[in-house]
């Protein structure tokens, strides 16, 4: 297998290829009456699903009282299409309440994040959840992650193409082979090789230079964020059969403050290949960044960089030679002009193509928690337990009821309106399409409150009136991004403790990046600053015009001299 090597490679690939596979010492340490892992071990954790994390609210007050952190895990699982049978849901119920902070955590890429566990807990909590018939195997660390797709592409007669399935196929085809993750989670016997080594056909020993996303998306519903991700497969429908899959390849919105080298990126259009031949190309493209991403600079590794270094087309080149003899003959054919984009928030009633109905839930980022009297979590499971529905988890950390009877409807209702849980009905504009990360207290990278602080902002907001307004609303607390801010028609993100920079001027179908509006501004000035915009928006929008395109229109000074005026 052609894997670059390289003199000065980064302390990451050196953990990597001494890991035996990505075992490590974490059995043995796993059994030693300790509340965390060395370094070492905790970089190869996030491979098996897992980050070490400590309590930001009380690391301060630790430190001074000379203790070690407040160590805790969090635990993401892998669901392709954010799909999961009720009965799994109220598992991963139940292992919140026993292991964990007691919530379940819907992530931007359709996932179910656990915080708080602590180590002595962490190999039951794995094996339950496997009991589940869910794994957590390759949802972190340097491996393809969760695959994304729109959630009701198979159930709503509105899509024609069930890309849930094939998200299922492609993360399969794209998992590790090491069998260490099931080794060490659920006890199972290490296989005699005998002379044979074990290996690792797809990612070889040091498996990728990092993170590696996939998404699929239709035009008709681009909620995956198709332009963010290294590698947007989109379906291409025409008189009602799918003719193929453009492929995009470098998005990624992870960047670093004052280090303009890194930037986020919108995947570009390389061309379309035929149906059959999309998992195999994903391979393809998988090995490409494996074999030629950079191992030196973890801030320069990701495949956006690769694709800007050495050109779109040289990327083309080395995939159609590499398609090529795999297949023997080109493979892409040039990328299908899409018209225009549209994304779904899938919030409320539908019929389905079977004449059931689904029912998307808003959850406020992501959390599944009961807050005073709203308790969505408490709700949902009545629900699901009652109902028996299949689950959905949304790219906007939203949940979906699926294959709900007509004649039960009306009892559903009533346990959302019990709870006081939100329905497309009484959640405003402005919250429904708000996300923001979970920053602090969990996240080791915040530099600043999100998940916990924008709600407050939204209340403020509709108590001005503001709740009405429609447009994609996206808080991080860093800029890595992981609530997708640069692509939002309003961007908040976190630069320090307190402080916040404003973009503005992506739009809401999710194909535009947008512009810095002001920088470092204090958390208690960003609720006027949106305020400013708003009213500068109601004055002088166009009919039809969304928040974002206002603002491109104006330009970043514009809007600064109609707010000033
Ligand atoms: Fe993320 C790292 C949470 C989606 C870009 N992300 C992290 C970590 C694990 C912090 C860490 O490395 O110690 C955060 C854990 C916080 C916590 O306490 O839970 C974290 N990211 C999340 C989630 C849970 C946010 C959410 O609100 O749901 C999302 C989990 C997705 C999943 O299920 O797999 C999440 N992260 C994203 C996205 C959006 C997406 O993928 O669609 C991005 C931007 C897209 C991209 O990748 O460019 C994103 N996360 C990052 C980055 C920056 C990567 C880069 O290229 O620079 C980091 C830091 C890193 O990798 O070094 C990061």
């Amino acid at each position: 297998m052609p894997e670059k090597k390289s003199e000065k490679r980064t302390r990451e690939e050196l953990v990597k290829e001494n890991s035996n596979y990505l075992r490590g010492t974490i059995k043995e340490e796993l059994s030693k009456n300790t509340s965390h892992f060395e370094e070492a071990d905790s970089k190869l954790l996030k491979f098996h699903g897992i980050y070490q994390q400590d309590d930001r609210d009380a690391r301060q007050e630790r430190i001074a009282q000379k203790l070690e952190k407040d160590y805790s895990f969090m635990i993401r699982t892998k669901l392709p299409g954010g799909q999961l049978t009720s009965k799994q849901y109220l598992g991963l119920n139940a292992i919140c309440d026993k292991y964990s902070n007691k919530t379940l955590r819907i992530t931007t890429r359709q996932t179910i994040q656990f915080h708080g566990v602590i180590k002595g807990d962490l190999h039951k909590t794995l094996s339950e959840i496997n009991k589940n018939l869910i794994n957590t195997y390759g949802a972190c660390g340097d491996v393809v992650r969760n695959v994304m797709a729109c959630p009701v592409c198979d159930i709503d007669s509105e899509y024609s193409v069930n890309l849930n399935q094939l998200a299922k196929e492609i993360s399969n085809h794209l998992l590790p082979n090491t069998r260490s993750y099931y080794e060490i989670w659920i006890n199972e016997e290490k296989i005699d090789l005998g002379e044979k080594k074990e290996e690792e056909p797809l990612y070889g020993k040091v498996y990728l230079p990092r993170k590696f996303k996939i998404g699929l998306a239709l035009p008709q519903d681009n909620c995956i964020d198709l332009f963010t991700q290294d590698v947007g497969v989109l379906a291409v429908v025409e008189d009602k059969k799918l003719t193929g899959f453009n492929i995009l390849v470098g998005g990624g919105l992870g960047h670093h403050h004052n280090k303009p080298e890194t930037y986020p990126r919108l995947a570009s259009e390389l061309g379309l290949i035929a149906p059959d031949k999309l998992i195999q190309t994903l391979e393809k493209i998988v090995k490409i960044q494996r074999d030629y991403g950079s191992r030196e600079n973890r801030k320069h590794a990701r495949m956006k960089y690769l694709i800007d270094d050495k050109g779109l087309d040289w990327f083309k080149k080395e995939l159609e030679e590499r398609v090529e003899t795999f297949h023997g003959k080109s493979l892409l054919e040039p990328y299908r002009k899409i018209k225009s984009y549209k994304t779904d928030d899938h919030l409320g009633w539908h019929k389905q193509n079977n004449n059931n109905w689904y029912l998307g839930l808003f959850v406020e980022n992501g959390r599944i928690c009961d807050i005073g009297e709203r308790k969505i979590k408490t709700g949902l499971k009545e629900i699901i337990e009652k109902f028996n529905p299949d689950i959905r988890l949304t790219p906007h950390q939203n949940i979906i009821l699926v294959n709900i009877k007509e004649e039960n409807k009306d009892k559903v209702n009533a346990i959302l309106q019990k709870h006081k849980i939100y329905t497309k009905e009484n959640v405003s504009q402005l919250r429904g399409n708000s996300m923001a990360c979970p920053a602090l207290p969990t996240c080791g990278l915040a530099l600043a409150e999100a998940e916990r602080v924008l709600p407050n902002i939204i209340d403020e907001l509709e108590k001005l009136g503001f709740g009405k307004e429609t447009l994609s609303l996206r808080m991080s607390g860093c800029p890595n991004s992981c609530s997708r801010p640069p692509v939002g028609e309003l961007g908040i993100i976190g630069m320090s403790a307190n402080k916040y920079n404003i973009y503005v001027g992506g739009n809401f179908e999710g194909t535009r990046l947008n512009k810095i509006y002001k920088e470092n501004i204090n958390s208690e000035n960003i609720v006027p600053e949106i305020v400013n915009l708003f009213k500068a928006y109601r004055a002088n929008h166009k009919p039809d015009e969304g928040f974002g395109d206002f603002c491109v229109r104006s330009g970043i000074e514009g809007l600064k001299s109609l707010i000033k005026s």
